[in-house]
């Protein structure tokens, strides 16, 4: 035999059947489907759910539809900021009011919870300054609140690794014999993270009272949910061995309805649960993102038809439950918003540039401190040149 053809004796054999399999897998069933929970349509429609009941007077459920409309008019205004070189970057929540509302609304007090960076209507339910969360994206703090004023976390941009905290959080709190309940938020795109793997495996196995809040807005910036998992992500939890749960994000009734009732769980000592809140991310990843580079109008547009706002306006409208001059005053609510952050994003000191170094370490760290050192020689230098 001669070396060429025991070299083409030993090429892999391309087998029709396994080129096919290697080709982009089927499209995972990412529909929402008919296990998704809804206890509103998109046509405003209020529904039944087997499982998750709600009964709301007409004053909350005009408080879910104010905290939804100022949610988004805050974020508006700081896309807008951000477009006039006020603010370095934002992410938008734009679509996701409902899954913020309805989960941040079923939250007790003593709860804690522990964010992403788009969290910005739970942050709102929480009673965070929503001028605290621009400090942040203006680059002049680093985070701008006091996480346990409101139990509410600072944002953390470093993909899952707060479903981590909140298992460790929720570990100490069991263990502290206390009856209080803990939330984590993540995308889907975190869904692949190790770490959430980690959290899921730890909160199971400690019985950790811990709600794991998926918002699937269908992307992780240009990575659709195709990309993250085979089966529906709700699905996933099975395997750790504690429920899933798949929830129309859009509607903040079943939101509130089944948040509130995996809390509950969770206070009752029966361990985690995972809500998949089954949503759309409306604008762009961040303002540094263009998503006409990776999606179709054609996808947005469908999504529009289930929009979480106009959907409750539809129902307070038809259950007589909010009248004209109801929605007149919460616009200029909306409005006096608006220029509240306006003014007050405007107005924020320069940073304190040595500041950088402060939070690195909580005790302090040899490094860090040559390292201000440095930095402050270096700003001193331009002192001395302009002398
Ligand atoms: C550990 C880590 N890897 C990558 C990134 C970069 N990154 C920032 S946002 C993002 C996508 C997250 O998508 P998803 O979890 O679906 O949340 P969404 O932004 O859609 O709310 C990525 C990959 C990061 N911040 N941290
Ligand atoms: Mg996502």
């Amino acid at each position: 035999m001669t070396v060429e053809s025991t070299a083409a004796a030993r090429k892999p054999r391309r087998s029709s059947k396994r080129t096919s399999a290697a080709k982009t897998p089927a499209k995972t069933p990412m529909s929402s489907g008919p296990e998704l929970v809804q206890l509103l349509t998109p046509e405003g429609e209020r529904v039944e759910h087997p499982d998750y009941s709600i009964d709301l007077s007409a004053d909350e459920l005009r408080g879910l539809y104010r905290d939804m409309v100022l949610t988004r008019r805050f974020d508006a205004e700081a896309t807008a900021l951000q477009r006039q070189g006020e603010l370095g970057l934002w992410a938008s929540l734009l679509g996701q009011e409902a899954a913020q509302i309805g989960s941040g609304r079923a939250l007790h007090d003593d709860d804690y919870v522990f964010p992403t960076y788009r969290e910005h209507g739970v942050a709102w339910c929480r009673g965070v300054d929503p001028t605290n969360l621009l400090g942040m994206f203006r680059g002049v703090n680093h985070g701008g609140w006091d996480p346990n004023t409101n139990n509410f976390h600072l944002y953390t941009i470093v993909i899952g690794s707060q479903t981590l905290h909140a298992t460790g959080y929720a570990m100490g709190v069991a263990k502290d014999g206390a009856d209080s309940a803990v939330i984590a938020y993540f995308g889907d795109g975190a869904s692949s993270q190790g770490d959430v793997a980690e959290a899921f495996t730890f909160s199971a196995v400690y019985n950790a009272p811990v709600v794991f809040f998926c918002q699937n807005n269908q992307w992780a910036i240009s990575e659709p949910t195709e990309k993250q998992t085979r089966v529906p992500l709700y699905q996933r939890a099975q395997g750790f061995g504690f429920p899933g749960v798949r929830v129309d994000g859009n509607d903040v009734l079943a939101c509130l309805a089944v948040t509130r009732s995996a809390l509950e769980r969770a206070r009752r000592g029966e361990g985690p649960t995972l809500v998949e809140a089954f949503t759309y991310r409306m604008g762009a990843h961040t303002t540094s993102d263009d998503p006409t580079k990776y999606r179709a109008d054609e996808e947005r547009a469908s999504w529009e038809a289930k929009d979480p706002i106009l959907r409750l306006r539809t129902y307070l409208e038809n259950e007589g439950a909010a009248d004209e001059a109801y929605f007149t005053a919460l616009d200029e609510e909306s409005e006096t918003l608006g220029k509240r952050v306006r003014e007050a994003v405007r107005s924020m000191p320069q940073p304190d540039r040595m500041a950088i170094f402060d939070h690195a370490y909580a005790d302090g760290s040899a490094l860090v401190d040559e390292e201000r050192a440095q930095f402050a020689a270096y700003q001193a230098s331009f002192a001395e040149e302009g002398k």
